[in-house]
């Protein structure tokens, strides 16, 4: 079950590579918006199932946390006293439950996220659920996403208050990010009482460009089908025109001649949508 939710993008003066590309991409977003949320590819899903696995009926706190290469910690310094919930699932039945492992904040707790290396991503997916049958109050998760050319993306999603525990009820819900949640270098979760499992990221392409004594290297990757090299001889404006791969992920160019700018277009990458779940 998804929900309405806004999104509010922050630092708007600040005009750079990322939030052009990001405007290029929301255009190709507002065409296909109406019929499904975009799932790009190369997506995958953080489960919180482990390693190391977090037994059924137990929990344990944490000061941080790693799966698939994203590093979870609180907010503030890590340390005793300072840390989030990894709960088993299953009993004690006042908690939520959706068979598998995931995470949880009580008082005072808060989560923060990025990926190792400071490697940039977007946010599809999330799955949220209340913080315990002694605690149902519907529960607002706010995510503040910080992007890599310094603007701030906000989101908050509102659990439905619908909470049985190890009963046949859903307790958990996916709520679907906005397709500004990307390029994000890190994702802060300020507040507490909240249960979350199943975040659906995406890393985003990178692109390099080395100079060798006779030529100029540039490769990309992942090499998923629909990311374009473009170039243009300058950038004000610019005038990006496609580069011929030839379906490789790095090209050589002479040293010589004039000089000459490179991007990845991912318009057509995140156009790639299925019907949600
Ligand atoms: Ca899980
Ligand atoms: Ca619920």
């Amino acid at each position: 079950m998804t929900r309405p939710h806004f999104c509010h993008i922050g630092n708007p003066s600040r005009r750079g590579w990322g939030q052009e590309k990001s405007l290029a991409w929301l255009a190709a977003f507002g065409l296909l918006s109406a019929t499904a949320q975009c799932h790009a590819q190369g997506s995958f899903q953080i489960t919180f199932d482990g390693d190391p696995v977090q037994p059924p009926g137990t929990s344990y706190f944490v000061q941080q946390y790693f799966e698939s290469g994203a590093w979870f910690r609180p907010l503030g310094v890590i340390g005793p006293g300072n840390g989030f919930s990894r709960r088993g699932g299953g009993s004690p039945s006042f908690i939520p439950d959706n068979g598998t492992a995931y995470i949880a904040t009580a008082f005072g707790d808060s989560l923060q996220f990025s990926f190792l290396h400071g490697s940039p991503f977007s946010l599809v997916s999330v799955d949220l659920a209340e913080y315990s049958t002694t605690v149902p109050n519907a529960v607002t998760v706010p995510f503040v996403g910080y992007r890599s050319d310094g603007s701030v993306v906000n989101a908050s999603f509102t659990t439905d208050g619908i909470i049985d525990g190890t009963g046949p009820i859903a307790d958990f819900q996916t709520f679907h990010f906005c397709p500004q949640f990307s390029n994000l270098t890190r994702v802060e979760i300020p507040t507490y009482g909240w249960s979350l499992d199943n975040l659906v990221v995406v890393p985003e392409p990178g692109m390099s460009i080395y100079r060798s004594p006779t030529n100029v290297v540039v490769s990309w990757s992942p090499t998923w089908p629909g990311i374009v090299l473009e170039s243009s001889p300058t950038l004000t404006p610019p005038e990006w025109q496609p580069v011929s791969t030839n379906g490789t992920n790095s090209l050589s160019f002479p040293i010589s001649g004039p000089s000459r700018f490179f991007r990845l277009n991912l318009d057509a990458l995140r156009g790639l949508c299925y019907a949600p779940e």
